[in-house]
């Protein structure tokens, strides 16, 4: 173990089980393994009297600290506040946000519970590491409760616009609580000038020469750490995957274009089907030879906006497949279920084009997960929105404003006769990247920058 103080993680949803999968669990991995640290979140238990504990396990180079959510706090905290006010908010939703008095009551309340029960257990030296929407009042709560150590905060969603931030009930609050942190670390340098526009707006905050902000007492430091995926590991499991799987079933000639999301608003699932249809239409050559597969498991069903969406979706597919199937050919392939990790390995490698189009997001780690799955000699295309952060990093794909329909389709056309040489430069290109810049590089560079920030002002 090094001379590093221990690395404490705070993310909403604990890795649970002997054996936790998952990206962050693979980004963390050699850092807890050289400093050792706690792991703390929910335990994903709704109980009437929430119980906290502490669990170690052989396998795991961190301890883990979790704790329970009344029903409340759960209804109010998470699809409340985190999921009804700030996830729309920060997807250029605000016309979905739902505000309600006791959403933010209890997000404060859950964020303070959870500083008094840390704040026990820090040592001086420890650095915190928080994670997501869900917690970003923790540090203004731990500075509260007495904590002077390095903390940080990695956003995995968009950071808005001043202009979206004046439509929180709190705004201010808001601001303040971003005032807690040592560095605060965002997907993309768009989303850092936004950030650094919010600071500029305000009297009390001064942006210092070296990029920082100063915020009252606080500096605060913001920069990009573009989110990345285990790449090598990736490339092997779809390689195994696609040899010992069979994948869809397609007819001789037939293409495949695949989608995989989370069934979300922000995801852009009702204009990625319009402009498939689009695709139909313009160009009669592909009909009966190119299938749509969009893999969309459900997620936060109980919040309305998401009822809708999934309404909308399936009336959206069953018009199309009505309108152009025949009796060999259905055109899209709407799975509302999740798949197998190993299963969406093998799918992405047999696809001869992936579309990814959402309207906003952070990252959006299926561009990534689709182009590390392609067979080197014979890779696929990857059509990538113009809105996901990939975008800034990922300029060998496709680029296209996922709401001009006619631009999507006409990139799928392209894309499904794309010549081989191309393909393969275009995918050079991009695993270079990919390999260069995967999930160890983007927590050591975090960790590495969080570690180095000196506490007070500068
Ligand atoms: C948030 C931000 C940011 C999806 N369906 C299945 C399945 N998945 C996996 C994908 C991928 C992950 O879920 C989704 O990650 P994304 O990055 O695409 O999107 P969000 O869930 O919205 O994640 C996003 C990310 O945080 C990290 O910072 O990139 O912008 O919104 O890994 O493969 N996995 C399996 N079956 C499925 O059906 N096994």
């Amino acid at each position: 173990m090094s001379e590093a103080g221990r690395l404490i993680v705070v993310s909403n949803r604990l890795p649970l089980g002997p054996n936790p999968s998952g990206g962050l669990v693979v980004a963390l991995k050699d850092a807890f393994h050289e400093a050792g640290g706690i792991w703390v979140g929910t335990s994903g238990r709704i109980e009437a009297r929430p119980k906290q504990r502490f669990d170690s396990h052989p396998g795991l180079a961190f301890e883990r600290f979790s704790f329970d959510l009344t029903q409340k706090e759960h209804e109010n905290y998470y699809l409340g506040y985190s999921n009804s006010v700030l996830w729309p908010l920060f997807h250029g939703r605000a016309d979905l946000m739902e505000t309600r008095p006791e959403f933010l009551e209890d997000y404060r309340g859950v964020n303070a519970r959870l500083a008094q029960m840390l704040a026990s257990e820090l040592h001086r030296d420890d650095v915190i590491w928080v994670q997501d929407y869900h917690l970003l009042p923790l540090a203004q709560a731990l500075r509260d409760a007495g904590v002077s150590n390095r903390i940080g905060f990695f956003l995995h969603i968009p950071f808005p616009a001043l202009y979206d931030i004046m439509a929180l009930p709190n705004s201010e609050e808001f601001i303040g609580w971003l005032g807690g942190y040592d560095l605060v670390g965002l997907q993309t340098r768009r989303d850092v000038a936004r950030l650094l526009e919010v600071f500029r707006s305000r009297p009390d905050a001064e942006l210092l020469p070296d990029g920082s902000a100063k915020l009252g007492e606080q500096r605060i430091e913001a920069r990009s750490f573009p989110v990345a995926i285990d790449t090598a590991a990736f490339a092997r499991e779809a390689a195994s995957a696609a040899a010992s799987r069979p994948g869809v079933a397609l007819e001789p000639g037939e293409q495949l274009i695949m989608g995989v999301d989370r069934l979300d608003y922000s995801k852009g699932l009702p204009n990625r089907f319009k402009a498939f249809a689009r695709l139909l239409e313009t160009h009669a050559e592909v009909n009966g030879l190119v299938t749509l597969l969009q893999i969309a498991p459900p997620t936060r069903e109980a919040v309305a906006a998401y009822q809708d969406i999934r309404t909308e979706l399936e009336q959206l597919s069953g018009q199309i497949n009505g309108a152009y199937a025949d009796l060999t050919w259905t055109p899209i392939r709407y799975i509302h279920r999740a798949v197998p990790r190993a299963r969406l390995a093998g799918l992405y490698r047999q696809a001869a084009v992936g579309l990814v189009t959402p309207l906003a997001d952070g990252m959006n780690l299926v561009a990534k997960e689709y182009v590390a799955a392609q067979d080197p000699d014979n890779p696929g295309v990857l059509i990538l929105s113009d809105f996901a952060g990939a975008a800034e990093q990922m300029e060998d794909a496709l680029l296209v404003n996922p709401f001009d329909l006619d631009q999507v389709a006409e990139a799928m056309a392209r894309a499904l006769k794309m010549p081989k040489g191309e393909r393969c430069a275009r995918y050079d290109a991009l695993m270079d990247g990919l390999l260069r810049e995967d999930i160890n590089w983007w927590s050591r560079s975090y960790l590495k920058a969080l570690r180095g920030v000196s506490r007070g002002l500068s």
